[in-house]
């Protein structure tokens, strides 16, 4: 008795982590036994004592640092928007190695410690230079329109001190700082729907830039080489050419492999790998290509959808391994309150990345 309890439990929780997902059919539907629709996930939450998502990891002095967004229950309705991710300051993790134990460093920077912020401290990324650390964090402004700000410390760990301003020129979400082997540093940026990329056209600003239509082309992602001092961008912004095998951009209908958000570089055997999250069909997809700048071809899935609506990762290296650092739902079957989680990846011996399915 006791059992088949736990069973059910298991089942009314998935079931509503299916429907909180509102993508794939549910456990009743499927006709299944309940006990074989219990997902078991590859990998267990590094932390459990707070929510964390979109986990952005580097080395820095031989150790994992994981520059993660900070999940809390605010109270904000949930919307298309994505308002119901309304975090409020970002606490960094590290750990010597994959497996080992994982430290909180604390409030590494608080919303109300950037002058320029309104609400809603999203996706961060994380660089060395200039015997600096540098935290790159998108917040929207007091007129709440996206921009992506910098902060500083002398420790990777924090505390952070921002910068008066945002970046000049900066807009939408998810930025990711890239240092290629010649040291020179690129922001990737950008994100549809709640992170407002669709309503930034030619570098200007259009209140009532509209999604685009199922045949347009649809929004791309953004570069920019970033100055010496890695406050400011070197150069104007451009968007970054994702295409298909033919060379072809791909139209909005093409959904499962357009753009939504999440961009992050890696570079693997003198190859740019961007990865990037699908958003509204949930995954993280890939393309290569041969300069920072693209163009790059869509080459396949990374990571299959997560419980969960978002989907959002990073790809590095440690001690000659390569590691996934991703977030699902898992604690709390909640979308907006997430747990960040690490498996290992691997590139196949043509250069492909084997996708990587979180449940078995
Ligand atoms: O965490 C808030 C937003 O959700 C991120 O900026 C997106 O990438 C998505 O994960």
């Amino acid at each position: 008795m006791k059992k088949r309890l736990i069973r059910l439990s298991f089942t009314v929780v998935f079931a509503a982590l299916l429907l909180s997902c509102g993508k794939k059919e549910s456990a009743e539907q499927s006709g299944q036994d309940s006990v074989a629709a219990v997902p078991a996930p590859i990998s267990q939450p590094l932390v459990s004592h707070i929510y964390t998502a979109d986990p952005s990891a580097h080395v820095f002095n031989d150790r994992i640092y994981i520059y993660p967004s900070h999940d809390i229950e605010a109270g904000t309705p949930e919307n298309d928007n994505g308002d119901h991710f309304d975090m409020r300051d970002y606490h960094i993790l590290s750990m010597d190695s994959v497996g080992g134990a994982v430290t909180d460093h604390g409030v590494a920077l608080d919303v109300k410690d950037i002058p320029w912020a309104g609400r809603q401290l999203w996706a961060p990324d994380a660089a060395y230079a200039n015997n600096t650390y540098y935290l790159y964090f998108p917040v929207k402004d007091k007129e709440d329109i996206f921009r992506i700000g910098v902060a500083t410390s002398k420790n990777p760990e924090g505390p952070f001190t921002a910068m008066p301003n945002p970046i000049a020129n900066s807009y939408s979400i998810d930025p990711c700082v890239f240092q290629d082997t010649d040291g020179s540093f690129y922001m990737y940026f950008g994100g549809i729907w709640g992170g407002q990329l669709q309503r930034w056209n030619n570098n200007q600003y259009d209140a009532n830039g509209k999604l685009r239509s199922a045949e347009e082309t649809a929004v791309l992602p953004r570069i920019a080489k970033l100055s010496p001092d890695m406050k400011s961008f070197a150069e104007t912004v451009k968007e970054v050419k994702l295409v298909d095998a033919q060379g072809n951009l791909f139209t909005e209908s093409q959904n499962d492999k357009r753009f939504f958000e999440a961009a992050w570089m890696h570079k693997y055997n003198n190859k740019y790998y961007l990865s990037y999250s699908t958003g509204d069909t949930h995954l993280i997809c890939y393309a290569t290509g041969d300069s920072p700048y693209g163009p790059f071809t869509y080459q396949g899935i990374v990571l299959n959808p997560v419980e969960g609506w978002t989907n959002h990762h990073s790809i590095v290296e440690v001690k000659g391994k390569w590691y996934l650092f991703y977030h699902d739902v898992q604690l709390s079957g909640k979308t907006h309150l997430r747990n960040v989680k690490v498996t290992e990846l691997q590139h196949q011996a043509d250069g492909t990345i084997q996708a990587i399915t979180p449940y078995n």
